[in-house]
């Protein structure tokens, strides 16, 4: 395969771009190699600027769960572009968004929308200490729910990728009200409650984790975490930036019946544009200003953009079967995998919940941070650049998911498989 291109911009964006990327675990370290750079897309394949043509599991992180460039899509975003970018003022297309995806998540009466992910978690934290009158958050030990400054102990995704244990410039002052409990690990949880129920804001927790790769929570998790801190008075925060209608329409909350107090979704509202949204019970949600004192705002909120493409976006999430046949193809895909690493006895612990999924290198059972770490990461590396060489593009990262979108056919999943078989057989 030739890259030549792609490492000549690579040097080039080094020079004018932190490590030449702007977000870190794209800058490919932790596999070792160079990142290829991404010139278009269209449904499940990648190509990049050498001509190099790519099957996409990684599906931008998410969003493209109908593949690139859905016609719907690009034709909305083209429309809204013609009639301008951006206003700054109320539109009917986020009022019309509002209500699909208000009607779409069981637990939200009203929602607002941000910019990203990041500024959605830190908006919901915010809100739910104004709420609450207290200050201490309870995160899991993994989990990632983007970079302010609260979330950055113990976090998931680059942090643990890149192997740091938080960031310089976080203050003392403001980590000190974060506390951080393993994944899956009840006991934990409800000593902790209960003990600092008094000061415990919020817990915030990706239903799925998404960020430490694939961990799906264990059979009483999510229960027993709403019913304790509804009966503490402690707000309950799902980070549905990932599973926000991956797993259904109605996110994970639907997918396994537990209701949050406040839910943070992103990207994927806007079919990979750059929204985020935050919502749910509407006695919390008339908090914030200008309806009461919890001060959050943005220009671009609500951009004209990012809202025509999410109406079309949620209205071809609404067709029929779309989740059954989008998880099962996930469930082959899957199935898959596990025989190819049967077949080359190579240890491998498959994680899946619905249309995302891992692939961790140990023998080992993967239910939290700890289990995680123990994943092989110098041979997920060499399968990483393996797998690169043969047209399939998989995250640059043990600790991040593997995403199908809708436009992956079988036949592509069969390819995948093959090529995933002879990757391993490599590696014995
Ligand atoms: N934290 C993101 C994935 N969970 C990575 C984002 C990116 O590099 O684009």
């Amino acid at each position: 395969m030739n890259t030549t291109i792609s490492g000549k911009m690579f040097e080039k964006a080094k020079e004018v771009i932190p490590g030449g990327v702007n977000s870190p675990v794209r800058a490919c370290r932790s596999v070792g190699c160079d990142p290829v750079f991404i010139q278009k897309a269209k449904g499940s394949k990648l190509f990049d600027v050498d001509g190099n043509e790519y099957l996409d599991f990684v599906c931008s992180w998410g969003p493209m769960i109908h593949g690139h460039a859905p016609d719907e899509i690009v034709e909305a975003v083209r429309d809204a572009a013609g009639d301008s970018t951006s206003f700054g003022a109320p539109t009917t297309k986020e009022m019309a968004l509002a209500a699909m995806v208000v009607e779409a998540v069981p637990s939200l009466e009203k929602v607002r929308f941000v910019n990203s992910g990041t500024e959605a978690t830190m908006s919901a934290v915010r809100l739910a200490r104004g709420y609450t009158g207290k200050d201490v958050i309870v995160k899991f030990d993994g989990c990632y729910h983007g970079h302010a400054d609260s979330f950055l102990v113990k976090a998931g995704s680059g942090v643990i990728t890149l192997g740091i244990p938080g960031s310089p410039g976080v203050p003392e002052d403001i980590v000190k009200n974060t506390i951080s409990i393993p994944y899956n690990d009840e006991k934990i949880l409800e000593k902790t409650l209960r003990e600092k129920s008094d000061s415990i804001a919020c817990v915030i927790v990706e239903p799925v984790a998404g960020n430490m790769g694939c961990i799906a929570p264990g059979k009483t998790f999510l229960q027993k975490m709403r019913a304790l801190t509804e009966e503490l008075g402690i707000v309950l925060i799902f980070d549905e930036v990932i599973t926000g209608f991956r797993l259904s329409y109605g996110g994970a909350q639907e997918y396994f019946d537990v209701m949050p107090d406040l839910t943070c979704l992103g990207k994927i509202i806007g079919g990979g544009l750059p929204v985020g949204a935050y919502g749910g019970k509407a006695e919390i949600m008339d908090m914030i200003a200008p309806d009461g004192p919890v001060y959050q705002a943005g220009t671009l909120s609500g951009n004209p953009l990012a809202m025509a493409a999410g109406i079309a976006n949620l209205r071809m999430l609404r067709r029929e079967n779309f989740y059954k046949e989008l998880n099962e193809k996930a469930e082959f895909f899957a199935d898959g995998l596990t025989k190819a690493a049967e077949s080359a006895g190579i240890p491998v612990t498959l994680n899946r919940v619905g249309s995302m999924m891992t692939g961790f290198f140990t023998p080992d059972p993967v239910t939290d941070f700890n289990s995680a770490m123990k994943a092989d990461t110098d041979r997920y590396g060499v399968h990483y650049r393996q797998m690169l060489e043969k047209g399939i593009y998989l995250a640059p990262s043990q600790f991040e998911v593997a995403f199908i979108s809708a436009a992956h056919t079988t036949e592509e999943l069969k390819k995948a498989i093959e090529m995933t078989e002879w990757s391993f057989k490599k590696m014995v």
